[in-house]
């Protein structure tokens, strides 16, 4: 029997969920926001609510048996996957053919698993990617409001110089430099406050002490404490955890009928329900938001929906790759898991590269500079719909891949001639491989902003539905994505309160 929860629901908790929750609440719009994932509130056994990167347990992945980190290997020894009891776990690697994408699970999405680096684009490259997008509202209100709502700060750069837990970014921006190329510091959501107590033992360690991609348990401002507690203290948002969406439809009324089911922590479905709403938000990311639309769409539930939904989707031009440091040029045993600073090429026109550098926060010294690679590839790719699995399948292609490894690999060719050093060829598994070319953390794009929706995110053909997230970013925004999707989701909030509520 179908259920009348609320005037609007919101499908996902990461970062266009959690804005379009706060605005809906704000409006004193009743709202039930559906997650697949849990509430990660409650410590485990060891008094922890996450597990750092070092130890990991059930609490790590989304139901795998064995983790799956970026980093496969060292010194090709298969040292750093552990075997591990399937559960619904904070970071979920989802595969598809030639490419594998990293995502959040859990209140909060990726911003509890993610790097908290927040990264406002280029405003010249934001007007090439969304030329319809008034730039100025953009880079004088949607940006600063969601920086501001996010907590985004900076770390004091005479601790940077001074500490040893980012010796490791000193030691590659040394190597920057004498390849001639600029590095910027970037701002992060980590409380940069509470890190330097941690590095003088007066608060406990987090992001020093090796927790990031299996969740941080002080000091990063996921946005279950910004927003999303924002939102729950307007007292009109309701919260349902391990709950999947799996179809989306029209009731006879023009309202939306939502087909869910409810798993517990094995993944079995204990409870299949019907949910249904006037005004329904799409905030399960680029993968999950154009999984649900592309299977609406070509099951016959929605068959309105535009062609390009599942189209335009790219991986932000992703390249990880490690570098071998000479034997005096040390990056530290400790290092901490926050990244502050990138190598930034972008206004190199023939071979635009923005490469943030990475920690390896292993406890020993490993002398790898590690660099996570944002290039600005052209290819594209789509979701289709497969019906043998009821779900997507990813036409991504090795040569795809192989466009943004060629990119970056010219950046690092140039910082290694200057240098007079190498690859390493340890890191991503046994092949000897040196460019991590089949993983990406910025699925972007699916829903494209302009084209599957109008020019605020409203889909086109479908009134009253919306899409707030990252599938509306066209598969490329230079930096690190999170600051655009928050600011594109605040841009369309104000839109839909005044104008379609
Ligand atoms: P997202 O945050 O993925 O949230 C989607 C939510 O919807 C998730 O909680 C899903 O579980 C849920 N969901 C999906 N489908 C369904 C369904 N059918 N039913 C119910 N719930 C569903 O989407 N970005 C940066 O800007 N800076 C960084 O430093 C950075 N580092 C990263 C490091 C890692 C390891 C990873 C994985 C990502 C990183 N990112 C970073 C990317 C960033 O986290 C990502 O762009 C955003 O989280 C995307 O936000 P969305 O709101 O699109």
């Amino acid at each position: 029997p179908a259920v009348d929860n609320a005037p609007a629901i919101v499908v996902g908790s990461g970062y266009g969920g959690a804005v379009a929750a706060l605005r809906l609440g704000q409006a004193g719009v009743r709202t039930l926001m559906i997650e697949m994932g849990q509430l990660w509130n409650t410590a485990g056994s060891d008094g922890k609510v996450f597990c750092s990167t070092a130890a990991p347990d059930k609490r790590s992945m989304w139901f795998k048996t064995r983790t799956e980190a970026p980093l496969a290997s060292f010194l090709w020894l298969d040292v750093v996957n552990k075997d591990i009891t399937p559960y619904p776990g904070v970071l979920d690697r989802v595969h598809y053919d030639n490419m594998s994408v990293y995502v959040g699970r859990g209140v909060g999405g990726g911003s509890l698993v993610n790097g908290g680096m927040a990264v406002t684009p280029l405003q010249s490259y934001f007007a090439e990617q969304f030329p319809t997008v008034d730039v100025n509202a953009m880079y004088g209100t949607y940006y600063p409001r969601a920086r501001a709502m996010l907590g985004v700060n900076t770390v004091d750069p005479a601790w940077f110089e001074s500490t040893e837990w980012y010796r490791f970014t000193r030691t590659s921006r040394k190597a920057a430099a004498n390849a001639g190329l600029r590095t910027t510091f970037v701002p992060n959501v980590y409380d940069f406050g509470y890190m330097q107590q941690e590095a003088a033992g007066t608060a406990t360690k987090s992001a020093l002490a090796q927790e990031v991609i299996y969740g941080n348990n002080h000091g990063k401002k996921s946005l279950d404490k910004t927003y999303l507690a924002a939102a729950l203290g307007t007292g009109n948002l309701t919260l349902h955890t391990l709950e999947k969406v799996r179809s989306i439809s029209r009731a006879a009324d023009g309202g939306w009928l939502l087909g869910v089911d409810r798993i517990d922590a094995t993944g079995a479905v204990v409870e299949t329900k019907q949910y249904r709403c006037t005004y329904l938000f799409l905030g399960g990311g680029s993968l999950g938001t154009s999984e649900l639309l592309v299977r609406a769409r070509d099951t016959g539930a929605l068959p309105a929906l535009d062609p390009s939904v599942g189209a335009g989707w790219s991986t932000n031009g992703n390249t990880m790759v490690g570098r071998a440091n000479h034997i005096w040029d040390t990056t530290g045993a400790n290092q901490a898991t926050m990244p502050v600073m990138g190598i930034d090429d972008w206004a190199n026109t023939a071979n635009p590269v923005f490469a943030e550098i990475a920690p390896l926060p292993i406890g020993f010294e490993t002398w790898v500079s590690l660099y996570l690679a944002i290039t600005k590839n052209p290819q594209r790719a789509s979701f289709t719909y497969d019906a043998a699995s009821d779900g997507v399948k990813l036409g991504w292609t090795a040569a795809q891949s192989a466009v943004s490894v060629a990119m970056a690999k010219k950046l690092f060719d140039r910082i290694n001639l200057a240098n007079a050093t190498i690859y390493r060829y340890d890191l991503f598994g046994s092949g000897s491989k040196v460019f991590a070319d089949d993983f990406c953390y910025h699925p972007l794009g699916g829903c494209v902003l302009g084209r599957a929706t109008d020019d605020w995110g409203r889909v086109k053909g479908y009134p009253r539905l919306y899409v707030t997230d990252g599938s509306l970013v066209p598969g490329n925004i230079g930096v690190n994505p999170f600051v655009t999707i928050t600011a594109l989701a605040e841009r369309t909030m104000e839109r839909v309160l005044a104008e379609d509520m």
